[in-house]
């Protein structure tokens, strides 16, 4: 195991000072895909390396912010928000070297009270020091990604310029209803045998070249189409049809039957992000030989979060946000 170790410090070694103290700026672990496991009395953060050597890193820490909810997630992201804590006593990163792979389901391990004896520690290095940087960011930014859900790509949407048709602040790559009509941007883009489309194929009923899921006034009959309801389904304008073959009315320019009001259909759309967890003056001792190593920014990796709904809300739905009818809130206290 001593020249596992020897190796494994080569390395990462770029450079050694004076005083006995090694300093390495680079490290096995890093850039690591990182699990996570709340315990009763600590939360943890791990990689594991089951190939050459068995061996692991993890940060071990109190901080109410990072328990598991019952969706499994984290908390609410707070994008910007950096969250960090000083590596003493109770705060540390520890590495292992084992002397067999750890068994299946990692969590038990890292976070039981009392870990399994199985396997055996050969080789430990705990913190003596450092800051412990966590940073949540969007993991779902890449031109080909379609955040919103409507089949079209951010790229698509025009995401690096913000564009956003219906000037309700949501931009267009966040947004599930890109025109603001109440009809939502998925479905304003299928096309049947016989409906008219325009140059790019996109669905366009009126034929003016703007496709529908981008129209405020689908069948350019000068009424908007968010008004083409009825009042009873006021933010539906697929439900409204009033003549004998099913076509709504937003599609139907012999028909324009409206209901002015300030509905909007509900906005909020799910991301995917990961945290980001960088140590910085980093120092790991072996207490077994006394040895320190060094490092001054510590990448161990990132902890990705998938699924999570983020409220949106348009401008001009002030009602937005107070009693979403997604939450479930049982106190809720709906007059309807
Ligand atoms: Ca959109
Ligand atoms: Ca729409
Ligand atoms: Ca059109
Ligand atoms: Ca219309």
């Amino acid at each position: 195991m001593r020249r596992l170790l020897s190796g494994f410090f080569l390395l990462g070694l770029l450079s050694a000072c004076d005083d006995g103290d090694i300093i390495v700026t680079t490290f096995d672990f890093e850039n690591s895909n990182l699990q996570f496991c709340d315990g009763t009395s600590k939360n943890v953060f791990y990689a594991v390396n089951d190939n050459d050597v068995f061996e692991s890193f993890s940060v071990e820490f109190s901080n109410s912010d990072f328990s598991l909810n019952e969706n499994g997630s984290i908390r609410e992201p707070g994008i910007g928000d950096t969250i960090s804590f000083d590596l003493n006593n109770s705060n540390r990163a520890v590495y292992r070297i084992y002397d067999t792979d750890l068994p299946s389901g990692n969590d038990t391990y890292f976070c039981s009270v009392v870990p399994p004896s199985s396997p055996t520690v050969i080789e430990e290095w705990v913190s003596t020091g450092g800051k412990v940087v966590l940073y949540p960011e969007y993991n779902d930014l890449a031109g080909d990604s379609d955040i919103d859900g409507d089949d079209l790509s951010n790229l698509e949407e025009n995401f690096l310029e913000e564009q956003d048709t219906d000037g309700d602040g949501i931009p267009d790559y966040l947004d599930i209803d890109d025109d603001g009509d109440n009809v939502p941007t998925e479905d304003e883009r299928i096309v049947n045998v016989g409906d008219n489309v325009n140059e790019d194929g996109e669905l366009d009923t009126d034929e003016d070249g703007i496709p529908n899921y981008l129209d405020e006034d689908d069948d350019n009959d000068r009424v908007l189409t968010r008004f083409e309801v009825s009042s009873e389904d006021p933010d539906n304008p697929s439900g409204f049809s009033s003549v004998g073959d099913g076509t709504a009315n937003y599609l139907n320019d012999e028909q324009t039957a409206e209901f002015i009001h300030d509905e909007y259909i509900p906005h909020n759309i799910t991301r995917n992000y990961r945290y980001v967890l960088r140590i910085d003056d980093l120092s790991m001792g072996n207490p077994d030989n006394g040895e320190t190593i060094r490092f001054q920014n510590y990448n161990l990796g990132t902890y990705a979060q998938g699924g999570i709904t983020i409220p949106l809300c348009p401008s001009q739905d002030t009602d937005c946000g107070d009693d979403n009818p997604d939450a479930p809130d049982e106190t809720d206290e709906d007059t309807n």
